[in-house]
């Protein structure tokens, strides 16, 4: 077991409250929902908690049963995901004016450019046009950092489709939000179902339609619920697709980036590469070959959590680090470099981390990023992500304390590995490696120099595939799994975690403002309206809401919550111990473990 084991919260209420925290009664979708496997993740060692992650991942391939929501592999899914393939095989077969858009915000953003950049890759091998175009909430900064107000933002979801679909005639719009929630996308899909002549819409997400949120949206007519209400509707005469399987619930609640994320790739990879073998290489789209292929994913999981002792060593490595406030570093080639940035570049969002704390660097940097507005090394050093970056800023401070993974495969250039290895070696020891080949590849000469190097090495052999794209999309999920175990396993036992809830979430959007009223609720037991009214005290620092507060909107709230830190633990603590907000912000200062700070205070 890690550190010392404070005393869960529920012990220190009384049984009315004990009764109301068992139950999760209190509506959200599935995608918010507290996951029954991860109750207790926060005491686990390293080792449970990636056996955990895995068999939360597994719940994606689970069969539909009658009672359930349909899943990944259910038979409407997957005609759908034909339908959706053969749209884009027409896309490309006929180019001109024609654009697939992927757009999405935090994680869903980000996969929506790892997968444009990776496909209109394809396409160039192939001498084709580029038709695939990516959006992101906030911009290619949003990329690398956590930009979460301009998710709230319809209007300027409608803008940026628009620019990139100046003067083009047919337009298949995937619009990406894994709670079925994102106003920036719902402006999107509206502004697509009031276009009908140029645009398709298919949105894409994990919670059953009539969850999509339905919260009113300033200054629109529209809800997300109201827009999904209709793609369903033009659903039956195929002007508009949902893709809305459910995975279950989160390991961390909420936290979308990690199944949410990797059906998105799974599912979005499915279609695309079906409809790239229909258009260049005479495969029609199929049936069989859509559920194989989704199949074929089912195995990813199953290769790659092979490794749970690998994992786990990477979990302690990582979880050392954050302990003594070290750092994590990835240091990637190709596009798992892209899986490494992204990790890392969550962290702050989902466990109020510093950029610092989980670092990703790319070989090349912006070079090979192939992002729309190129490079952003003038927005700061948390923008700074090439290797030479790393070099001159990071590896002179290094010591055994940090943490640094080399993730790489049998096409990067080994060579090259093998002496940016052997630099870090000089400064820590604490070097560890994530290594994908085929059982087919034979060893390079420097594979086994950059493993003695090394702590430990995660050698991960696939099975020879029909093709080469296949693999690298395969390696690319394998590595999202494995990074996101290393982060939120560290992240975990560093104590950032409270039962399976990040207790210290952010509340800069409208969705985090009700994930942290929920979570209130369940960890206080006091109604919803006490609890809001405690989370507006902590935002804004007061102990009596002003006129002024209560008559604000939510954008003035996620605005003022976007200067403070710890917002939710101080409403906790005010709500559990019914002290001021200046009482409770001391406690915290000196005591920064939310079940302990609460402990100390009743004692
Ligand atoms: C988008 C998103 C998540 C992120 C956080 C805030 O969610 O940015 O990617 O992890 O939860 O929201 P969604 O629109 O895909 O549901």
């Amino acid at each position: 077991h890690h550190g010392p084991v404070p005393a869960p919260l529920v012990l220190l209420l009384p049984p009315r409250h004990d009764a109301q925290i068992q139950c999760s009664d209190i509506p959200a979708g599935i995608t918010e929902k507290s996951n029954p496997l991860t109750r207790n993740i926060d005491r686990a060692s390293a080792d449970c908690i990636v056996r955990t992650l895995q068999a939360c991942d597994a719940q994606m391939f689970q069969e539909q049963t009658e009672a359930s929501h349909q899943k990944l592999l259910s038979d409407q899914v997957v005609k759908t995901l034909m339908e959706v393939a053969k749209r884009v095989e027409l896309i490309l077969k006929d180019p001109q004016d024609s654009l697939v858009v992927l757009s999405g915000c935090g994680t869903s953003g980000r996969l929506a450019f790892l997968m444009a950049t990776s496909f209109n890759r394809e396409l160039r091998k192939l001498n084709r046009s580029l038709v695939y175009s990516y959006i992101i909430a906030g911009g290619d900064r949003a990329l690398l950092s956590s930009q979460e107000a301009p998710e709230d933002d319809p209007k300027s979801g409608t803008l940026s489709l628009k620019k990139v679909c100046e003067g083009k005639k047919q337009v298949l719009f995937i619009g990406i939000s894994c709670g079925l929630s994102a106003p920036f996308v719902a402006g999107q899909l509206d502004f697509c179902l009031q276009h009908p002549e140029v645009y398709t819409p298919v949105v894409l997400g994990f919670n059953p339609a009539h969850q999509a949120k339905d919260e009113p949206i300033p200054g629109c007519t529209f809800t997300f619920h109201s827009v999904v209400q209709r793609m369903q509707e033009l659903s039956k005469s195929q002007v508009a697709f949902l893709i809305n399987p459910t995975v279950g619930p989160e390991a961390i609640s909420g936290s979308s980036r990690m199944k949410g994320g990797s059906a998105t790739k799974i599912l979005l990879d499915v279609v695309l590469s079906a409809a790239h073998a229909a258009a260049f290489t005479n495969t029609p789209v199929t049936y069989e070959g859509i559920l194989q292929h989704m199949r074929a994913y089912d195995k990813t999981l199953d290769i790659t959590y092979a490794q749970t002792e690998g994992i786990t060593a990477l979990v302690e490595a990582a979880g050392r680090s954050l302990r003594c406030g070290s750092h994590v570093c990835y240091l990637g080639w190709g596009s798992l470099a892209v899986l490494g940035l992204i990790d890392a570049s969550e962290c702050d969002p989902t466990f109020g981390a510093d950029y610092e704390d989980v670092r990703g660097f790319m070989s090349g940097g912006y070079r090979n990023l192939s992002n729309n507005e190129g490079p952003l090394t003038s927005l700061g050093p948390q923008f700074c992500i090439s290797h030479e970056d790393f070099l001159r800023s990071v590896l002179p401070y290094l010591s055994d304390q940090d943490t640094i993974l080399l993730i790489f495969t049998r096409s990067d250039d080994v060579t090259e590995v093998a002496k940016l290895a052997r630099r870090v070696r000089e400064k820590t020891s604490n070097l560890h490696a994530v290594y994908h080949h085929t059982d087919g590849d034979t060893a390079a000469a420097e594979q086994g120099d950059i493993s003695n190097l090394c702590l430990s090495t995660l050698n991960v052999t696939w099975p020879t595939p029909a093709s080469r794209s296949f693999l690298l999309m395969q390696w690319e999920l394998s590595t999202k799994l494995l990074l996101n175990a290393v982060s939120t396993g560290a992240h975990i036992l560093k104590g950032k975690v409270y039962r399976n809830h990040m207790i210290d979430v952010q509340v800069t959007n409208s969705k985090l403002y009700r994930r942290a009223t929920r979570l209130l609720q369940k960890l206080s037991g006091h109604p919803e309206s006490k609890c809001e009214e405690a989370l507006l005290r902590a935002i804004y620092r007061v102990d009596k809401l002003t006129l002024d507060i209560t008559s604000s909107d939510m954008t003035a709230h996620t605005l003022t919550a976007r200067k403070r830190t710890k917002v939710v633990p101080l409403a906790l603590v005010v709500l559990l111990t019914g002290c001021a907000l200046s009482e409770a912000e001391s406690h915290l200062d000196q005591q920064p473990i939310v079940r302990e700070a609460v402990e100390a205070w009743l004692s």
